[in-house]
């Protein structure tokens, strides 16, 4: 029996990826763990995928559809999608074979906000989840669960699986133990009572997951890594776009309206949220909290240097020199670090409860302040909108942060109208671009449209930007939000015609 399997129950159900995979039925709605390339499954995806590859060389084509936390890496969705295998993909994801087979049209993806998929299950919309497949880095003497580097929606697909298959993966730390929180105190209206947690740093649940014994179909053993991407170091336009950040930050504080350790940091995925958080090490701030969703590099930093002084979060997203660091020193990280289940961690009730400060990236945003995250000219989905719209619609102050134009320069980020929405106006605070930040609070949309126009567009496309906006005035049906219909998506249109918004 592996160290790590202290249960003589469980240690009775090893078996090879191999097999755990042939438990897994054609069409079968399949819960997997995985958050942004943290505590994914190693071994049984890969093996699914040669079955679902196999079956479908065969002409007797097998599928199934993939549930999971957030994005997870290419032995999971990359080998999955490879395989043809998935019928339906929720929710975000960040792969690029997925990427390429649900904007050709061969994957059914279902983009949902990352604290309602549990509730989505719950309540019975998404269909009955047949299998489980989580991995975890240990099993007590007593049968439960030690999570791993996320948590995600693994208590939900534990508690409402038919089956539950395990990956037991000793490469994960055994400090992780007592690491997380688990809150079993959730339920459906109308048995719904508040979640009792006032600050990041609480602890409302229990550092296990519990999993009926008879559940558990197969028990897989790994020692193979997580497989994160590395992010690109910060570059002159994301240190200027951090830089104003902090200031407006600092503003905050000066007026009055934000306490000097701030209040509690979302930080969202991708190079510009991380170099973000790399600003903020450099930054006045000290003892700061982070309630968010992932801790990536920068996070990392900013606890290693007494920035922040707790966070919680429900996964991991490091580098591998980040993931060394950290499993090199988890028990000391385990007295700054909580995960939890997503359905916590981006719980709308929580984040207005504590007041977040959220930063996300973004694609793209008009001028008024319209938000769309996910979607490259309108039609072909990047990632998803993961937590972005929890944390955005509920924070104390949402922030949104791009470089001003993409693909060297060809795209403005700032267009007249969005090609699609993922925020829209009323949930926008603040727009940071390197060009500047604009504090939309408050704002009319006339009076928005003014300001992101003259702080955040590139000053190459602002001209085109004004002339824009000037002509809505005159010849908009309506004068409160003036637009051109005929003429407001024609940036894209050009770039999709020419391989350029400029004149
Ligand atoms: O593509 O590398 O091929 O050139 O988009 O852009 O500038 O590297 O930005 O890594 O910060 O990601 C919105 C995708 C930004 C991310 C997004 C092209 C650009 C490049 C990436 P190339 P950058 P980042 C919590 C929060 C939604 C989910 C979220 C994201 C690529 O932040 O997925 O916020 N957010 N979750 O060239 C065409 C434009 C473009 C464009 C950028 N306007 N048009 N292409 N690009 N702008 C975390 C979770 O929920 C898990």
């Amino acid at each position: 029996m592996s160290g790590r399997i202290r249960n003589h129950r469980m240690a009775s159900k090893v078996v090879e990826a191999d097999e755990a995979a042939r438990l897994i039925p054609a069409g079968a709605n399949v819960g997997m763990s995985g958050f942004t390339g943290a505590g994914y499954p190693k071994e049984v995806p890969g093996a699914l995928a040669k079955r679902l590859a196999e079956a479908n060389a065969s002409g007797d084509p097998m599928r199934v559809s993939l549930w999971t936390g957030a994005s997870t890496a290419p032995e999971l969705d990359g080998a999955l999608a490879e395989a043809d295998g998935i019928e339906l993909r929720l929710p975000y994801q960040s792969d690029p074979v997925s990427r390429e087979k649900i904007n050709s049209g061969a994957m059914d993806y279902t983009d949902i906000h990352l604290s309602h998929v549990a509730q989505r299950v719950w309540q019975g919309f998404l269909g009955p989840l047949d299998v489980a497949v989580v991995e975890i880095s240990g099993i007590t003497e007593d049968g439960r669960l030690i999570p791993s580097s996320s948590v995600g929606n693994n208590k939900t697909w534990i508690d409402q699986a038919d089956r539950v298959i395990l990956e037991v993966n000793s490469w994960q730390s055994e400090q992780l133990e007592g690491m997380h929180d688990i809150y079993y105190g959730t339920a459906l209206p109308p048995h719904r009572n508040p979640i009792p947690l006032t600050e990041p740093g609480d602890r409302i649940g229990v550092p296990h997951l519990e999993c009926p014994p008879e559940k558990v179909v197969a028990v897989v053993e790994t020692e193979s890594p997580d497989r994160n991407t590395v992010f690109k170091e910060p570059d002159e336009v994301s240190r200027m776009i951090a830089g104003h950040v902090l200031d407006f930050l600092g503003s905050e504080v000066r007026h009055g309206r934000l306490p000097q350790d701030l209040l509690p940091l979302q930080s969202g995925v991708g190079n510009v949220a991380n170099a973000v958080l790399a600003g903020l090490g450099d930054g006045p701030f000290h003892e700061l909290t982070a309630y968010t969703e992932v801790i990536q590099d920068g996070m990392l930093d900013l606890i290693d240097s007494g920035t922040l002084r707790t966070v919680s979060a429900t996964a991991f997203s490091l580098s591998p020199a980040a993931v060394e660091r950290f499993n090199n020193n988890a028990a000391d990280y385990r007295e700054r670090i909580l995960l939890r289940p997503q359905e916590i961690s981006n719980h709308p009730e929580v984040v207005r409860r504590l007041g977040c400060l959220a930063m996300n990236g973004i694609v793209e945003a008009d001028i008024y302040g319209n938000i769309n995250s996910t979607h490259m000219m309108g039609s072909r989905v990047q990632n998803g909108i993961g937590g972005s719209g929890d944390f955005a619609r509920n924070a104390y102050t949402s922030i949104f942060v791009t470089p001003s134009t993409a693909k060297s320069g060809a795209i403005s980020t700032i267009v007249p109208m969005v090609s699609h929405v993922d925020h829209t106006e009323h949930d926008v605070d603040v727009l940071v671009t390197e060009q500047g930040a604009a504090d939309l609070r408050g704002l009319a949309p006339r009076q928005r449209a003014r300001k992101i126009i003259e702080h955040c567009a590139h000053p190459d496309f602002r001209p085109a930007l004004r002339d824009y906006y000037e002509r809505s005035l005159a010849g908009s049906h309506g004068g409160h939000t003036p637009h051109l219909l005929d003429e407001s998506l024609s940036w894209h249109v050009k770039y999709l015609r020419e391989g350029t918004m400029r004149a």
